[in-house]
């Protein structure tokens, strides 16, 4: 081949990658959707609707074009399945534990005086396990140790956990509902998921685990940031999604209608035959009638893109008392179907569980355990209850 023609070829085989390169990075930016596309939802909400300015973030595949060869291959992460989660991340209700050993401590000392029962009583209502499940529970264990002998730890040991273990209750469903469902139209529809709560109890991050956790059991996912209060809240979940290549619907201007970005991720849900849509909401408690407006309006719009199948509220762990009384004004305004209890790492406080499934008579689902993507696990109630214990 003469060297001009050999120029030839090499100068096309360039322009040809370059031209490849170009377009795709032109797809892996986010792109604000065709105006007819951005949807006043249909409806009568009258002077409540404003029209949608939602932006899709398809995650970013990587190409960044400075010069062709600083292109990056992507990388997406592969979460952790949540199977072997629980086991991981068990070490981490060591400060929990407290309280299984505070009581197997005090059963031990083979004869029980009435302090001795009394200490036990504190440890249960520190550990915020509730005044109704502590009264019941001390009742049983007393009568156990009666029938027993008082001198058989062990035995009695056996009665705390089958107690706690029912306190916490296994027989409750704690699987998402996320089974496919087929709308009227014979189209299948996303299940859709709205997660609720007050400010700071960990809403967009169990967003981004729980989004991490259905990556991992291979379901495709589309994040709604209807969190429109602080534009920060929808880069969080915008970091999360690119991380496993989530594509995450959120509005432009801060401020903007919740209810209107909650509809157009469940939209831009069905167009991609997603399997789960979750939305993220703010967690502004000003008063409860303003938070029914919007939670309700949020739920009701979302609704006409498909049911509304999981509402999670979330809960902060180390919140007590307090933590329990945000979580029945929230019940009170939105049907809760599960709690995600988070920052159960590291504090004493793992009788939330009982207490908080008592009050709401909803399943903890899942618990968050640490800061680190895959340090949301699902829960378990047999598994807890031998943490406590351990
Ligand atoms: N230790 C710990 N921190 C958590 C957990 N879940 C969330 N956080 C932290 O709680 C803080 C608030 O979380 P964020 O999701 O922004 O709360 P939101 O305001 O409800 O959306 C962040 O610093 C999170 O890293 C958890 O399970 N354990
Ligand atoms: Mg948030």
């Amino acid at each position: 081949m003469e060297p001009v023609q050999l120029a030839i070829i090499a100068v096309v085989a360039i322009l040809l990658v370059v031209g490849l390169v170009v377009v795709t990075a032109r797809r892996g930016r986010g792109a604000q959707l065709p105006p007819d596309q951005a949807s006043p939802y249909p409806g009568d909400l009258g002077a409540e609707s404003t029209t949608a300015t939602a932006t899709l973030e398809r995650p970013d595949l990587g190409a960044d074009l400075f010069g062709a060869d600083e292109v990056v291959t992507p990388t997406l992460e592969r979460p952790e399945a949540p199977a072997t989660r629980w086991r991981r991340l068990r070490a981490r209700l060591a400060r929990s534990g407290a309280l299984g050993n505070a009581i197997l401590t005090v059963l031990s000392r083979g004869k029980l005086g009435e302090s001795d029962w009394e200490e036990i009583e504190e440890t249960l209502l520190l550990a915020d396990v509730g005044m109704g499940p502590t009264t019941e529970l001390m009742a049983i264990l007393r009568t156990e140790a009666k029938v027993l002998g008082e001198s058989d730890p062990a035995a009695l040991r056996a009665v705390l956990r089958r107690e706690l273990v029912k306190l916490v209750d296994p027989t409750m469903d704690r699987t998402l509902n996320i089974a496919p469902v087929v709308g009227d139209d014979g189209e299948p529809h996303p299940a859709t998921i709205l997660v609720v709560g007050v400010n700071g109890t960990g809403k967009t991050t169990t967003v981004g685990k729980l989004a991490r956790v259905l990556v991992a059991e291979d379901h495709s996912v589309v994040l709604g940031a209807a969190d429109t209060f602080r534009a920060a809240a929808a880069d969080q979940l915008s970091t999360w999604g690119a991380r496993v290549g989530v594509e995450v619907v959120r509005s432009e201007k801060e401020g903007a209608d919740p209810a209107s970005v909650a509809f157009d991720a469940v939209r831009v849900g069905r167009e991609r035959r997603a399997d789960v849509v979750l939305v993220d909401t703010a967690g502004r408690l000003q008063n409860k009638s303003d938070l029914m407006d919007e939670l309700g309006k949020i739920k009701r719009v979302m609704g006409r893109g498909a049911p509304v199948r999981e509402v999670l509220l979330v809960l902060d762990a180390t919140t007590g008392q307090n933590g329990l009384r945000q979580a029945q004004v929230f019940s009170e305004v939105v049907d809760v179907t599960g709690l995600v209890l988070t920052k159960l790492d590291g504090t004493a406080k793992g009788g939330i569980v009982i207490a908080v499934q008592r009050e709401l008579g909803v399943p903890v689902k899942y618990v968050g355990l640490g800061e680190g993507a895959d340090d949301l696990a699902p829960f378990d109630a047999e598994g807890f209850v031998d943490a406590l214990l351990s």
